[in-house]
């Protein structure tokens, strides 16, 4: 098989990778320089044109395949473009990531990128760089609207519809167990915006389903040894699970592993669904153990400087900047294709 490309086959009705949506539904119209903000100067900040930019990068933690990609993908598009990057790892930690962003701020990049770890942890440092008037992009991850403002406080947030990955997850289960579950959910991070929003997609589209039952929910951390010994726990008190609704892939491999060690067989006794469309994942899916990935995709890079450049000469930036799976149109495939056909597609 063909692991370099992308991989399209048939597959029985339990096993597939489904392709995040190729619609591009940016919402509202953010201005870029609209004036009456922080200190001195418009909100969000303005950027001048350069022939090279300084970069300031804060990723929230670079500890698995998705995370590593995003900065990688970052990093190959500022070097192509003869920008730097002053990049900081939070390794998890609100607090570290508010130091480290108010280290970039002191450094005075044009712009800096923040994947923030939750939507709350780091609003303030946000406002500190607004503050700085150094415009801030927020990617992969979102912060918390009640607090800051994308269009005012920071230009955009670049990053999938995490609410209609837990849906697709949804569907997929609802139809592959016909309604009826005891299922394990796997959380990401509590207070990041895509746990919150994989968690709403999902538990709001299986609520009218009353055979859909979430017998146990819990923080596992978006971390594959976390989702090992959460499970393992989990697995005690409720032996008498269907499915496990793992919130990336990263978990779901996490609890596959704690599933043998328990005897019980993934895909066959316990069927398991995630998010990201890795290669490991990929790997379970062939092997018969993972049911679906849900893509997500980890490049943000070619949108991140495309923001940049547009910001740069004066154009309107959407406040949401929706992240798509990048062989959809390659693949001729638009949600809900899955519906109709399988389809492995390698992110990872
Ligand atoms: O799904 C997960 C990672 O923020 C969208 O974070 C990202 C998620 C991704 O740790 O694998």
């Amino acid at each position: 098989m063909n692991h370099r490309g992308f991989l399209r086959f048939s597959l029985p009705a339990m096993m597939g990778v489904l392709i995040l949506g190729t619609l591009f539904t940016a919402c509202g119209g953010g201005s870029t320089a609209s004036g009456g903000g922080s200190g001195s100067c418009s909100s969000p900040p303005p950027l001048a044109k350069k022939a090279h930019y300084r970069i300031g990068f804060s990723q929230e933690v670079n500890n698995a395949p998705w995370r590593i990609a995003e900065t990688t993908s970052i990093e190959e598009e500022a070097s192509k473009n003869g920008d730097t990057v002053i990049y900081t790892d939070a390794q998890n930690s609100d607090s570290k990531q508010v130091s480290d962003i108010q280290s970039i701020i002191a450094q005075h990049p044009d712009v800096i990128l923040i994947a923030p770890l939750t939507e709350d942890g780091e609003v303030s440092a946000i406002k500190q760089a607004a503050a700085a008037c150094i415009p801030v992009i927020l990617v992969d991850r979102d912060a918390n609207h009640s607090k800051v403002t994308p269009g005012k406080d920071y230009i955009t947030f670049i990053g999938s519809d995490f609410i209609k990955q837990g849906q697709r997850v949804a569907d997929w289960m609802i139809n592959a167990t016909k309604g009826t579950a005891k299922i394990i959910e796997l959380q990401g991070t509590t207070g990041s915006s895509p746990a919150i929003n994989r968690t709403k997609g999902f538990n709001d589209e299986i609520a009218s389903h009353s055979g859909m039952q979430i017998i146990a929910a819990q923080d596992a951390n978006f971390d594959r040894a976390t989702a090992l010994k959460v499970m393992q726990t989990l697995l005690q008190s409720h032996p008498n699970v269907t499915a496990v609704y793992a919130e990336n892939d990263e978990m779901a491999l996490g609890a596959m592993d704690a599933l043998k060690a328990a005897g019980k067989q993934p895909g066959k006794d316990v069927i398991v669904a995630s998010i990201d469309g890795e290669n490991a994942a990929l790997q379970a899916i062939m092997a018969g153990q993972e049911g679906v990935s849900v893509q997500s995709n980890p490049r943000m890079g070619p949108d991140a400087f495309q923001v940049i450049n547009d910001y740069a000469s004066g154009k309107t930036i959407p406040n949401w900047v929706v992240s798509v799976c990048q062989w959809s149109g390659f693949l001729g495939c638009q949600f809900p294709c899955y519906n109709t056909r399988q389809i492995y597609c390698r992110v990872l």
